[in-house]
């Protein structure tokens, strides 16, 4: 079954775009030093009676000795690292939420014919962006890529960027005002300018079919192109290779014959490079394929059943603390997952950087991404809809290249009403529509009757995989409990215990066996596994979580700290005594059947 392509492509935000694997391309990195100012008012763009300002500090004005008083100078002002959140890289910027301005000047030499894009990886929460005075974009969406054609208001030679970055919390953002986890704002991801030919491939999808193991399937977008122009495909390594016609909406059906390829899997990672070329411009891709399809209650890849040996994981920088964003941080992350034994990998709870893809590509980890439709948002709210809608739209077109990635995750532990149940059913239909080769879930809550729990949350009819957290042993109950517990679920569906676990302080060994000690953590998981190898349906699970994470709810102190404690490993990288565990659960196959 072909995928009808012109039905994937992602509507972005009103004035910036999508690109499928932007990080592939050549680029000129912004990255490294921004000169950087809090705006707790808001100064830079209102005024004392709060209209807006012509003047705003998007201008980049000077002040000069001699001259008139001034408010602001991004030139004498200190800088801020990019990528980075603000909050750990200078004290008074701890707790600080509200509008950053950030400046950096730059050169450029446009060459005729071209476009050029200002990437940005993401910004925490809000932000716009000027080129030269001029503004450029506004973004939503604290956790995806977006990018803006800034060719308009380039110069040559000499220009400057200003941003403003407004991490705010909202009652009407997605997320919303509460989380469990830390709101580090700024430009959290790497920035960069990517030069393109006048038509230029935006977004593709290149992915095995299901009924042939040696065809590859899929389509190419062409934002400006003509119908009738070519769009070619090819893999060198194994000399397929097609030539496909763009129809007159600028999608090109894709439909190549691959014999001899070798499937992506988590005990064999194969990547190809893979060329797209259309007209002057070409993306160098580095490719996995695979399948990826539910067969009752099984999760089938590359056709046979799998469990997925899991754990949730936050971007949370290891070591250092901080939002993570480099190869680095993906590679000790992930590092420590195939330590665990893990073949899978919950990115919770909001689509992460793009290094934590390709890791994953290269280390055979199975992913789960997630929307960041989190907890109470407005659910009867149609911009907030909007607002999901659109981020999940980004997530999926600017991530479809990872073989990795096998589940979009809708939502994390919502309340069950209708408007919820249309709100996220409606995010299933358009993550269907945009990629029908991946499998759709959300992690559930769960209704708790004596010592049952019962999965019969309404969402659960439009899902493909099951996901359900539980925390029996923790915020309800105690080892005992986890014993007596058993599990009825109204869905003949795989179900992955997408959250277990519970806090432990890395050292904390006294007053024995008691809440936030390694021992009581550790066996929590055992009895957790005892629990779970009763469930027939089980076909994965990602406890939470890997690594310990900032969060303001987390203010026990001597304890907490201000960290959710409930990682296998500490902020510092201490493995606690629970790892050894589910390590030695996850190699010897205790849990888990395939
Ligand atoms: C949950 C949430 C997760 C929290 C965790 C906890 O159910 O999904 O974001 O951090 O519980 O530690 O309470």
């Amino acid at each position: 079954t072909l995928v009808n392509g012109s039905a994937c492509i992602a509507r972005a935000q009103s004035d910036s775009i999508v690109l499928t694997g932007a990080d592939r391309r050549p680029q000129m990195s912004l990255n490294g030093e921004w000169h950087a100012i809090p705006d707790q008012y808001g100064t830079g763009i209102y005024d004392f009676h709060n209209h807006e300002r012509k003047d705003g500090w998007f201008l980049n004005q000077h002040f000069k000795p001699g001259g008139p008083p001034m408010d602001y100078d991004f030139a004498t002002a200190p800088t801020l690292k990019v990528p980075g959140d603000w909050n750990t890289q200078r004290p008074e910027l701890f707790w600080y939420e509200g509008p950053m301005w950030y400046e950096k000047d730059f050169h450029y030499d446009l060459k005729p014919g071209t476009k050029i894009f200002l990437r940005i990886g993401a910004a925490n929460y809000k932000s716009i962006f000027w080129i030269n005075g001029k503004k450029v974009c506004e973004h939503e969406g604290g956790f995806t890529a977006f990018a803006c054609d800034i060719t308009a208001a380039l110069k040559p030679d000499t220009n400057f960027i200003v941003a403003m970055v407004d991490n705010t919390r909202r009652d009407d953002g997605v997320p919303t005002a509460q989380t469990d986890w830390f709101n580090y704002g700024g430009l959290t991801r790497e920035v960069s300018l990517i030069t393109v030919p006048g038509a230029f491939i935006d977004q593709y999808d290149l992915h095995l079919s299901r009924d042939s193991k040696d065809t590859i399937e899929g389509w190419v977008h062409v934002e400006g192109g003509q119908g009738g122009d070519k769009v070619s495909v090819s893999i060198g390594e194994t000399g397929a290779k097609t030539e496909a016609t763009l129809k007159a909406d600028g999608v090109a059906d894709i439909e190549m014959k691959a014999p001899g390829l070798k499937l992506w899997s988590p005990e064999s990672p194969k990547l190809y490079p893979v060329a797209i070329k259309a007209g002057s411009d070409s993306v160098n891709e580095l490719m996995g394929f695979r399948t990826i399809e539910v067969k009752g209650t099984e999760i089938l890849l590359n056709g046979k059943p799998i469990f997925l040996r899991g754990v949730s994981i936050h971007a949370e920088a290891p070591y250092r603390t901080g939002r993570a964003w480099s190869e680095k941080d993906a590679e000790t992350l992930l590092g420590w997952a195939k330590q665990l034994g893990c073949n899978f990998a919950r990115l919770a709870h909001y689509p992460h950087d793009e290094n934590m893809l390709r890791a994953a590509d290269k280390l055979g980890i199975l992913i789960w991404s997630e929307n960041p439709v989190y907890w109470a948002v407005e659910f009867d709210n149609l911009a907030v809809y909007d607002k999901a809608r659109r981020q999940l739209d980004e997530e999926i077109n600017t991530s479809r290249d990872h073989a990795s990635i096998i589940l979009w995750s809708m939502a994390n532990e919502t309340p069950v009403n209708d408007a919820r149940t249309k709100f996220i059913s409606s995010l299933a239909t358009e993550a269907r529509k945009l990629d029908p080769t991946r499998l759709i879930t959300a992690a559930l809550l769960v209704r708790t009757q004596g010592t049952t729990k019962i999965v019969d949350d309404p969402l659960g009819q439009y899902l493909d995989v099951i996901g359900t957290n539980e925390y029996t042993g923790w915020y309800e109950g105690d080892l005992s409990t986890i014993d007596k517990t058993t599990w009825q679920i109204a869905y003949d569906k795989p179900q992955i215990m997408s959250e277990f676990g519970g806090g432990a302080k890395a050292g904390k060994h006294t007053p024995a066996n008691s809440f936030f000690t390694e021992e009581y953590q550790a066996e929590l998981y055992k009895h957790q596994f005892g629990m779970l190898s009763k469930i027939p349906q089980l076909r994965g699970m990602s406890p939470w979580c890997l690594m310990d994470f900032r969060s303001p709810r987390r203010m026990l102190s001597g304890i907490q700290d201000d960290f959710n404690r409930k990682g296998l490993v500490s902020d510092q990288g201490v493995k606690k005594q629970a790892f050894a565990v589910l390590q030695k659960a996850y190699l010897s196959k205790a849990v888990g059947k395939a």
